[in-house]
């Protein structure tokens, strides 16, 4: 039997890929940190089917024994302090966990066991400043953020972990990717989730930042399977994951408020409390490589993404009011 190790499996992403390898046949591991809380509400459904084992990506000796114990086959490293806005104000801590931390599980593998299969989860932040659009796997980098440096140092360690000790160590160059398991601080889920209190009278309005901002927004579901498959192939190698289409922020909202017949205009009110000291304006990803060389290829439309998100909160928020009025 296949074995996997997840690290932040209790994010978007983690929750996804334990799904989607648990359907595979494989046995799933979870990397979790300690906290003082531990709702785990993204995998709950998951719990007696998956592993989970306390470690963090700030401790060398925990990821060293975590290797021993569990001999996995495949390692995806999904863990990072991901949040763009928080590299700024945390951005020593965003160096430790998403750029040293991915030398750490790298150093890991390499003295456990170097047939591992590795997975560094890059991101098209490390585009930034864009030299040419879409971007490819040759587009040179230009971050604009600490997380986006971060993640171009974990890029290129991945890069030569391989080169340096022939380890089988992909990156993949995911581009956004969302669902209804997003975290609420992200722009996409922070409009779904205002979308159905709006709808539902329980707020009369949206706070946000950057309205031009252009993104090339997928499905998270759709994603995770690109990374499963670079770990399959053949050589180990680095892709870029995208729809290759974009979109505004500000189109994001109308289609949401769509959704529930409401005009965007009337509630978006625009804060600059949430702009960035520098924001990455515009990113379009070309997943030609991942097309022809993984047969890679997005289902989930972003309007269909849209609607899925809004969907999915509006259910969210009247269950919750339904709780609330039983509990009164
Ligand atoms: P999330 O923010 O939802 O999840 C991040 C995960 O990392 C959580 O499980 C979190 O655990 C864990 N984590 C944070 N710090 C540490 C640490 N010190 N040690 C161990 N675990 C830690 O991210 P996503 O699921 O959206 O993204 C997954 C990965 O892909 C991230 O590396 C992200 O940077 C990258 N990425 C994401 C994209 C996207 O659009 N979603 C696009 C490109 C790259 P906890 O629950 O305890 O906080
Ligand atoms: P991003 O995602 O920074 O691309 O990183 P986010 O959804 O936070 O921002 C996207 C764009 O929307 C603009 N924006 C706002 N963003 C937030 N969060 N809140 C707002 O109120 C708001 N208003 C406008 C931003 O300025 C930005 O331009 C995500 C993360 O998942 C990273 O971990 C991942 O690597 C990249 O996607 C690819």
């Amino acid at each position: 039997m296949r074995t996997a190790l997840i690290t932040g499996i209790t994010g978007q992403d983690g929750a996804y890929l334990a799904k989607f390898l648990l359907q595979k046949g494989y046995q799933v591991h979870g990397m979790v940190r300690r906290g003082s809380t531990l709702p785990f509400e993204r995998i709950a459904d998951l719990t007696d089917r998956i592993e989970l084992h306390q470690g963090d990506l700030l401790d060398q000796m925990a990821l060293n024994r975590l290797l021993e114990k569990v001999q996995p086959t495949e390692v995806y490293n999904l863990a990072a302090q991901s949040f763009v806005p928080t590299s700024f104000d945390q951005p020593i801590l965003t160096g430790e966990v998403t750029a040293l931390g991915v030398t750490r599980i790298l150093e890991a593998v390499r003295t456990v066991d170097p047939t591992i299969r590795f997975y560094q989860a890059s991101s098209s932040e490390m585009f930034g400043k864009v030299y040419e659009e879409p971007q490819r796997e040759s587009t040179p980098f230009w971050p604009r953020s600490p997380y986006g440096v971060s993640k171009m140092y974990g890029h290129w360690m991945t890069v030569n972990y391989r080169e340096s000790y022939d380890l089988f160590a992909c990156s993949g160059i995911l581009f956004n990717h969302e669902s209804p398991l997003r975290g609420i601080e992200f722009v996409t889920r922070k409009i779904t989730y205002a979308v159905a209190r709006i709808a539902q009278g329980l707020q009369n309005e949206l706070r946000l930042g950057n309205l031009d901002a252009e993104r090339d927004w997928g499905f998270a579901g759709d994603y995770v399977e690109a990374m499963w498959l670079m770990l399959q192939a053949e050589h180990p190698d680095d892709f870029v994951v995208a729809t290759g289409q974009k979109h505004t922020v500000r189109e994001f909202c109308r289609l949401a408020f769509e959704r529930v017949e409401l005009d965007w205009k009337k509630y978006v009110v625009v804060d600059e409390k949430f702009y960035r000291p520098a924001d990455v304006n515009t990113l379009c990803g070309d997943p030609a490589k991942a097309k022809a060389e993984l047969g890679w290829e997005p289902k989930v439309s972003f309007e269909q993404l849209v609607h899925m998100m809004v969907d999915a909160d509006m259910k969210r928020v009247k269950a919750d009011i339904k709780l609330l009025k039983e509990e009164s």
